[in-house]
């Protein structure tokens, strides 16, 4: 059939509203009509390169939408479903056999390497030459042909449009607190950057019951935001001596922090900023940085850690953020604002701009 997508060509081209042709679902794969996709900076790691990927390539992957149509040995899911579009894992390995399919050892080639789990591609332009899904699914479009390994069921009382960026965004920041550090009642946190994943780990936090939420960002509306979805004290970088004033709210420095910006500044800032035997969660892809391996870790017995996409099961932790944001305690909602497709480069500008924390594009 033919959809809308919006598709990079090359390594640094334009993102291109562009028809193409969607090929019908094969064995275990759903066709959706996309309601509503989120927009996250990993789709312009792709587009710069910073991820490799195969061009052109079909972007999005916070996708949200009602099951159309279902291909040879669906079980589970029906025409009229409401689904939340995420991740995609092999399903046998030992990773996602042990509960942790954003580690699955196929990830990185499911996600970026434009082929769906069994090899073929589902997206050709117009001409037919074969054109990549972001991570097995390209939610950026009208229409999307999905594997059910990435697909959550969900409440269909709740408004689909806002759905999509607990795919990847929202679940990351959540699960990166909730899944992975794992507070006790009564710890500190920090959470460098109040983006949707920063926000998110800061909601997160104040669900874990976190005492002591310090928000560091250097835009004073969003260190704004972050008070009210649950942060106790907010930092701003560019004013504030953020490490000694970690140390001098917490007493020895914060129990955890969250890296969310992808800057190895911060990743510094954030091993210096918690307490011996603290937890530093790497969330933002930042590149190289220089730590003395004995004095700034071992030493102090610091934890450096990588976390993808809050190693979450997203079919159980998706549902369950979905529950609390029914029940007021995960306001997520808050951070989104809606986009038609004709407002795309507005789109991209305010996200870029910080104007925005997490656009949605509705279809
Ligand atoms: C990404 C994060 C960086 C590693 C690949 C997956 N997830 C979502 O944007
Ligand atoms: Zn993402």
């Amino acid at each position: 059939m033919r959809i809308k997508s919006i598709v990079v060509e090359e390594l640094h081209g334009p993102l291109m509203v562009k028809e193409v042709e969607l090929d019908t679902p094969k064995h275990n794969e759903v066709l959706i009509q996309v309601v509503g996709s989120g927009i996250c900076h990993t789709d312009f790691a792709v587009k710069t390169g910073r991820i490799p990927s195969h061009f052109p390539i079909a972007l999005g992957h916070e996708g949200a939408g009602i099951v159309k149509e279902i291909g040879p040995g669906v079980t589970g899911f029906s025409p009229g479903d409401h689904v939340v579009v995420s991740f995609p894992y092999c399903g046998h390995c030992k990773n996602c056999l042990t509960g942790h399919p954003s580690s699955c050892e196929s990830s990185f080639p499911l996600s970026f390497g434009g082929k769906m789990l069994d090899g073929t591609y589902r997206i050709h332009d117009v001409q037919g030459k074969e054109v990549g899904s972001l991570f097995g699914q390209a939610s950026l479009s009208s229409y999307v042909v999905s594997h059910t390994n990435n697909l959550v069921k969900v409440d269909p009382e709740v408004d689909l449009r806002l759905l999509g960026p607990l795919a990847c965004g929202i679940q990351t920041g959540a699960g990166t607190v909730l899944n992975k550090l794992k507070p006790s009642v009564g710890e500190s946190i920090v959470v460098f950057g109040c983006g949707g994943v920063g926000m998110s780990a800061v909601m997160g936090a104040q669900l874990a019951s976190c005492s002591t939420i310090i928000a560091v960002d250097v835009v004073e509306e969003r260190l704004a935001l972050a008070k009210e979805l649950g942060a106790t004290h907010t930092l701003n970088g560019k004013t504030d001596d953020v490490v000694a004033k970690i140390r001098e709210i917490t007493g020895s420095g914060a129990d955890y922090a969250v890296e969310s910006v992808g800057n190895s500044v911060l990743v510094k800032q954030a091993v210096h900023a918690i307490r011996p035997g603290g937890k530093v969660a790497l969330v933002g892809g930042s590149g190289e940085t220089t730590l003395h391996i004995h004095d700034d870790l071992i030493a102090v017995n610091k934890s450096l850690i990588g976390v993808v996409e809050g190693d979450s099961i997203p079919s159980l932790f998706i549902n369950s953020l979905i529950s609390l944001y029914k029940k007021g305690q995960f306001p997520f909602d808050k951070l989104i604002r809606f986009y038609q497709l004709d407002e795309l480069s507005q789109a991209v500008e305010d996200m870029h701009s910080g104007r925005t924390i997490k656009p949605v594009i509705l279809f």
